[in-house]
């Protein structure tokens, strides 16, 4: 709906416009003057995740991004749906990012890719559902994709290990680690959130935790990668 005025949850969309415009000037800046290929490749996939994000975080701060869906007991609920175009782009660029720092292969990453689109499409159609229990349905269908997709992660990580070399190997590790977790989090946010509609949890609370979990796992895991020049100029390159 377009001319839609956020509520008090704006003000942590305004923090997610402004931190994902810091993170992208902290890449832009860092990422300046960089000449090594495999370097400029990790910059450009963070530069477009966090442009992406700054976007869609002011679409939603400013009530471009959100429409009212009409639930069947009568109910109207926000949904913000800017998040999930957000999300449809930025995952799989991620999921880019550390398939690349383990030298992943062209079908190992269309596999994890998939997976991930189908993940939030599914979730998407989850949010505009007009019936609770097939909202929960799509809920379960989402995160069953995002279960297979971590477990065909951890599967090419596992198996990338032995080629890697030892900073690779631990960067890789720390980076899965992290990516583990907080995608983790999504679905508990959503499910509790009002998306489930269970309402435990306000959509003020349910805001500021998506905005947390998208600054930590686009700009703290942009900035931790890209932190290690050295272990991404010599990937691929052997151990
Ligand atoms: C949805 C819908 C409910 C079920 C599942 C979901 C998963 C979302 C994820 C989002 C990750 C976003 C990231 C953003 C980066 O900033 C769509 C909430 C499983 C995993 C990492």
């Amino acid at each position: 709906m377009v001319g839609y005025t956020p509520g008090s949850e704006g003000l942590f969309l305004w923090i997610g416009t402004a931190g994902m415009a810091l993170g992208l000037l902290y890449f832009l800046g860092r990422g300046w003057g960089v000449t090594d290929t495999k370097l400029k490749q990790f910059y450009a996939i963070n530069i477009f995740v966090t442009t992406i994000a700054f976007s869609m975080y002011f679409a939603m701060a400013t009530g471009f991004g959100v429409a009212n869906v009409s639930l069947a007991g009568g109910d109207e609920l926000p949904i913000y749906w800017a998040r999930y175009a957000d999300w449809l782009f930025t995952t799989p660029l991620l999921l880019l990012d550390i398939a690349l720092l383990a030298n992943a292969d062209r079908e190992t990453i269309y596999t994890l890719i998939g997976l991930d689109v189908f993940m939030i499409a599914t979730g998407l159609i989850g949010a505009f559902a007009a019936q609770p229990v097939y909202r929960i349905a799509w809920w379960g269908i989402s995160t069953a994709a995002l279960l297979v997709l971590l477990y065909v992660l951890v599967g090419t990580l596992k198996a990338a290990a032995p080629s890697q070399s030892d900073a690779a190997r631990s960067l890789t590790n720390t980076l899965k680690n992290m990516l583990i977790v907080l995608w983790l989090a999504y679905p508990v946010v959503w499910i509790l959130g009002t998306e489930g509609t269970l309402e435990f949890i306000p959509l003020y609370t349910e805001t500021a935790a998506f905005m947390v979990l998208d600054l930590t796992a686009k700009v703290g895991f942009g900035a931790y990668l890209l932190k290690n020049h050295d272990v991404l100029t010599s990937i691929g390159g052997g151990a």
